[in-house]
């Protein structure tokens, strides 16, 4: 019975959402995105392959979220996150793709039935899934969340708990702590950041931070979530005098237009509803999901252009933080009992500029390189005791082990017995335990990393232009060309290398060889129709001649 059950409800869910003809949904770069209005197959699916996820992994919580991002308001998508608040497995994404592309209801219920043979999903079970959603705030967002309810529900046993309209990264919070028995609330969240914040700013060494480091913040919210749950908590941040540009509120712009982290890290230029009164403030663009972050400041009154502080930028503070704390701790400490031993990786992608990797390695540090997608640099970060990583569009995070984690808590309680509380070594073993409990440890979080920026110019007294001038970064171009079907572009080596089609690489070498210091690659966007092209040079105008070159090398090859 139960078996007739589970049948009809896959076949009745199939039928309500039918897949048009000629549509075709792949899981790339951060799942299924496309027009908002053509998404609810995919994400009435996306229900179905959330829920099965759930079961196979004997009921922990997974996680929906219902968002395209970066990308223009009429464009809405759906990402899946597994227990750890991580993105899901991998090895899963084949299924999702056959799955949302059974072209009728039949066929959708036998490759379930299928599926769930093959990996020994048991079926038809009570109270054997639970899936947490979460979306942003585009208008397809309501429609959408029906379409991935009745997806779950589909499934025998599985219970959706809607969450609310969430930035994708409290919804992956919200999914790992549920999974680790701590409370998934918002309120929870909201309590932990203003808590470590707030711990991070008590250590901040007297004379240091203090009034030489302005606390006055623009932050550009992208007309998204993260600006109005910003705008939520910053009476609560002591510390920081934070004002909420592109907040979301009526009548002040369109979700991510003209505004938000990608338009400001891409065109380098002031975004929608900042004027000449605001340069040489310290300013952050958040993207529509508040997963990516960057830092500007209006360079001058008379012209658009902003100095830049993105991912890379990011990455290196952090990276410089972290080390320092590891060296007082294990410099002050001599005896070995009392240090800390810890394997610093840092995680970076192509697009990472190439002045950063240089610095990076200038440092001691070991860089090490992935494909793009947050998928892929998070995985590779928890290879290490702290893996730091960052996308140069500021997607990233700071990921501790929690054997590194156990380490400092027992470093931290010997101290404290041994009265050694107000020792430097102390102080830096509870800047690394506040920071760790700060930054998201599910997926790059905006407003963490926010918080974990500005605690960290306060712990150095450092301005804005202290940090923007850690290195100068090398001009770079990045252009989008439309093909006919961008899939033909296959990559190799992190994507910094064309497979197929082989003569594209050929031109591209040729090019880049043209120019001092050239760089190039192309790869196929994930989230776009577009094939996105990079070029570095030592001048603007070399860049972007590079990229110019190989990006009609790229049109003429694929039309
Ligand atoms: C997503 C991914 C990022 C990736 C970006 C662009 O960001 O989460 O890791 O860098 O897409 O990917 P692509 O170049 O393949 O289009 P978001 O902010 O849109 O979720």
């Amino acid at each position: 019975e139960q078996e007739q059950e589970q049948r009809r409800r896959l076949i009745a869910a199939a039928t309500r959402f039918p897949l048009p003809s000629g549509c075709r949904f792949s899981y790339g770069t951060a799942g299924f995105r496309a027009d908002g209005a053509t998404m609810a197959p995919a994400v009435c699916r996306a229900g179905i392959l959330a829920a099965l996820r759930s079961v196979k992994l004997a009921g922990a919580a997974v996680g929906i979220v219902i968002t395209a991002s970066h990308n223009p308001i009429g464009d809405n998508g759906v990402k899946i996150a597994d227990p750890d608040g991580g993105m899901m497995a991998q090895h899963w994404e084949p299924f999702a793709d056959a799955l949302a592309n059974a072209p009728d209801p039949d066929a959708l219920l036998q490759m379930v039935l299928q599926f769930a043979k093959d990996e020994g999903i048991p079926l038809g079970g009570e109270d054997t899934a639970q899936v947490l959603l979460g979306r942003d705030t585009r208008p397809t967002g309501a429609y959408l969340l029906d379409a991935a309810l009745q997806g779950i529900n589909a499934i025998v046993g599985a219970r959706a708990v809607d969450m609310g309209i969430l930035t994708t990264p409290q919804l992956h919070w919200m999914v790992r702590s549920k999974n680790k028995g701590v409370m998934a609330s918002e309120s929870y969240y909201f309590r932990q950041l203003i808590g470590s914040f707030r711990r991070m700013l008590e250590l901040v060494p007297k004379g240091k931070g203090g009034d030489e480091v302005a606390k006055k913040l623009i932050v550009d919210g992208a007309n998204g979530i993260g600006g109005v749950k910003l705008e939520q908590i910053k009476v609560e941040l002591s510390g920081i005098d934070i004002s909420v540009r592109n907040s979301g509120k009526e009548g002040e712009g369109i979700l991510n237009h003209m505004c938000g982290a990608d338009f400001v890290q891409k065109e380098r230029v002031t975004p929608h509803g900042f004027n000449p009164e605001d340069v040489g403030v310290r300013c952050a663009s958040l993207d529509g999901d508040a997963d990516r972050l960057v830092y500007f400041r209006l360079s001058s009154a008379s012209d658009n252009r902003v100095d830049l502080v993105d991912g890379d930028k990011i990455l290196s503070l952090f990276a410089l933080f972290i080390r320092e704390q590891l060296d007082i701790v294990n410099n002050n400490g001599g005896q070995a009992n009392k240090s800390l031993s810890a394997r610093l990786g840092i995680v970076q992608t192509a697009y990472a500029n190439g002045a950063s990797t240089l610095f990076l390695k200038s440092l001691g540090l070991e860089v090490v390189f992935t494909p793009t997608g947050v998928k892929y640099l998070h995985k590779r970060a928890l290879e290490y005791d702290i893996g730091i990583y960052f996308e140069a569009n500021g997607h990233g995070t700071v990921v501790f082990s929690e054997d590194f984690i156990s380490q400092l808590e027992s470093l931290s309680n010997e101290l404290s017995s041994q009265a050694d509380i107000g020792s430097a070594q102390y102080h830096a073993v509870m800047r690394l335990l506040a920071a760790s409990q700060l930054i998201n440890q599910a997926v790059g979080d905006a407003l963490s990393g926010l918080l974990l920026v500005e605690a960290i110019l306060q712990y150095k007294g450092w301005s804005f232009q202290d940090w923007c001038g850690l290195y100068s970064d090398l001009p770079s171009r990045q252009l989008k060309v439309k093909v006919k079907d961008r899939s033909v572009i296959v990559t190799t080596d992190a994507e910094t290398k064309v497979s197929q089609p082989s003569s594209l690489q050929e031109l591209i070498d040729k090019e880049t060889a043209n120019y001092t210091h050239g760089r190039c690659f192309v790869r196929p966007s994930g989230t776009e129709d577009v094939v996105r092209v990079y070029a570095e040079a030592s001048t603007q105008v070399e860049a972007d001649g590079l990229a110019k070159s190989v990006a009609h090398h790229v049109e003429r090859l694929l039309g």
